[in-house]
């Protein structure tokens, strides 16, 4: 489904885009119900919360013929390739799972950091797709953004000690790829240096981007954005795929991510019409 020259602006603008009813209550049933089927035990695909519920599965469609087809749906890459302006490939797809009472909180950080420097991707042509695939509002865990915050590059980070960080990830054996755990657990190693996110939320505000099961929510990889922990009795799973320009594609890096953080099939998606055969 194209966007309009309305919806585009209100991207461009603002660094995201929410369009409620973008899938129907069945698919999101269909989809909800596969989800347990991407999941392997002491896969490091799987990310755990402290609290040893499930924080993320990556790469779900590495195992799950759902999946691998959603991240290819027309219904998808053809807004992603109008908001991109290119052809596009498949950089990152994740299902963030909050779960009710135990999800933990996303700091506030940008996305494109982790992906210029640990990916080696120049440019912040990428725009990720999130699909909620239950109500979610500022109660359950919905994204929070600020507005417009995408339009000033990659940011100043905030003081972190990152050796803190390393010796609290290496006490707690919940994730075997213990490297990979500063750029996606709930102890990030590049968030928002604190002045500038007060004077960013001073000026534009924040917006809790809440929608009902089945909302497509599109955000830029440079815009601020943080998530709070799950603190009601209702999950917020939520499906993220993010998608890159093919004139983008990562340079060399020292220690290049696997293919689950960092896709390695640049060329461009072939389009698929159905979710469900
Ligand atoms: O490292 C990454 O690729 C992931 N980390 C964060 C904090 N957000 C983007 C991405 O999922
Ligand atoms: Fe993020």
């Amino acid at each position: 489904m194209k966007l309009s020259a309305e919806q585009i602006a209100f991207y461009n603008e603002n660094g995201y885009l929410l369009i409620e009813n973008f899938f129907s209550t069945e698919e999101v049933a269909k989809l909800y119900a596969e989800l347990p089927n991407t999941i392997e035990e002491n896969s490091p695909r799987v990310v755990l919360e402290e609290t040893g519920a499930i924080r993320s599965v990556f790469a779900p469609h590495f195992v799950n013929n759902t999946y691998e087809r959603l991240g290819r749906l027309e219904r998808l890459i053809v807004p992603a390739e109008q908001l991109i302006g290119s052809k596009i490939y498949l950089h990152q797809y994740k299902i963030n799972t909050k779960k009710a009472l135990k999800g933990d909180w996303w700091e506030w950080h940008q996305d494109f950091p982790y992906w210029h420097i640990d990916d080696a991707i120049m440019e912040p042509n990428l725009v990720s797709v999130m699909l909620y695939l239950q109500d979610t509002d500022a109660l359950n865990g919905a994204l929070l953004v600020i507005p417009g915050s995408h339009k000033l590059g990659i940011v100043k980070f905030a003081e972190k000690n990152l050796g803190e960080i390393s010796k609290k990830i290496e006490h707690n054996d919940f994730y075997k790829h213990k490297e990979y755990l500063s750029s996606l657990g709930a102890d990030l190693k590049f968030t928002i240096d604190h002045s500038l996110l007060k004077e960013q939320a001073a000026k534009n505000g924040i917006v809790a981007a809440s929608g009902k099961k089945g909302a497509v929510l599109f955000f830029h990889g440079n815009i601020f954005h943080a998530s709070n922990n799950n603190l009601t009795p209702f999950d917020r799973d939520a499906v993220l795929i993010t998608y890159n320009s093919i004139n983008n594609i990562p340079g060399q890096v020292q220690n290049p991510r696997p293919g689950f953080l960092a896709g390695k099939d640049y060329d461009p998606i072939e389009k698929v019409e159905k979710i469900f055969l």
